[in-house]
């Protein structure tokens, strides 16, 4: 399987080497990090670990995403997993990640950091409460069952290009999963080990920060829930 890895990237200088460096070789053939208007030494670490460095201008995370999926449409890669930057995730767990869509059991896979093994404070409770009511909201609408939102995932390259992804935010990881289900991909999860981050949290970190991403998320769920009627 043809597998690209695409890693949006806001001031991660600290922690993209390690990031880049615990990939499993094997399993990758381009590691890609999207640069979005760092201003530390994200670029050259993560140039130094191996990676292709773009940049996308356009602050948003969803906007990092779309800029690594427009590069790998000129390689036409089997599968494309999403990882952050932080070194929060595992990346050496990104073999039992591709696994179902390796063995053909499935077009999408969540890794799961509610089922798997969380260090504690790694995730903060106003990010575990998020996620609780986000994933119970998709259960109760679209009969979804996922327990996470998490930012480490794997998705046929072919099927992601179905889903038509809009959000440019951080709506990015919900808008996959509600349209995952919505187009009838194959999805599940893996469990995947969550530590704390290198360097300081830019999201669930700050309040301004949780507080835009839960009315995005709150936001997108409303409005794919309406449309769907
Ligand atoms: N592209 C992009 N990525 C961002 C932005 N803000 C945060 N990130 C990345 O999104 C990921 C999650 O952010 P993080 O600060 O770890 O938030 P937390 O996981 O809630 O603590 C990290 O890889 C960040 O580099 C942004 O404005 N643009
Ligand atoms: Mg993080």
């Amino acid at each position: 399987m043809h597998t690209i890895v695409i890693i949006p990237a806001f001031n991660e200088g600290r922690s993209i080497g390690l990031v880049v460096g615990d990939i499993p070789e094997d399993l990758v053939q381009e590691v890609v990090v999207v640069n979005n208007g760092s201003t530390d030494e994200t670029e050259r670490n993560a140039s130094e670990a191996g990676a292709t460095v773009l940049r996308e201008e356009r602050r948003g995370y969803g906007w990092a995403c779309l800029c690594g999926i427009e590069y790998a449409a000129t390689k036409n890669p089997d599968v494309i997993v999403f990882l952050d930057g932080d070194y929060s995730d595992h990346p050496e767990e990104m073999t039992q990640l591709v696994e179902p869509i390796r063995t053909g059991h499935a077009d999408f896979v969540v890794g799961s950091r509610m089922i798997g093994d969380r260090e504690p404070g790694a995730m903060l409770p106003q990010a575990l409460i998020g996620n609780r009511v986000a994933c119970f909201l998709m259960r109760i609408i679209w009969g979804a069952r996922y327990t996470d939102l998490g930012p480490f995932r794997a998705i046929r390259f072919q099927e992601l290009l179905r889903l038509n992804m809009q959000d440019k935010t951080f709506g990015w990881t919900v808008e996959m999963q509600i349209k995952a289900v919505k187009v009838g991909l194959r999805y599940t999860e893996v469990p995947v080990s969550y530590r704390r981050r290198v360097g300081v949290s830019k999201i669930t970190g700050t309040i301004s920060g949780t507080l835009k991403a839960s009315a995005r998320i709150l936001l997108l769920i409303a409005y794919y829930a309406i449309k769907r009627r």
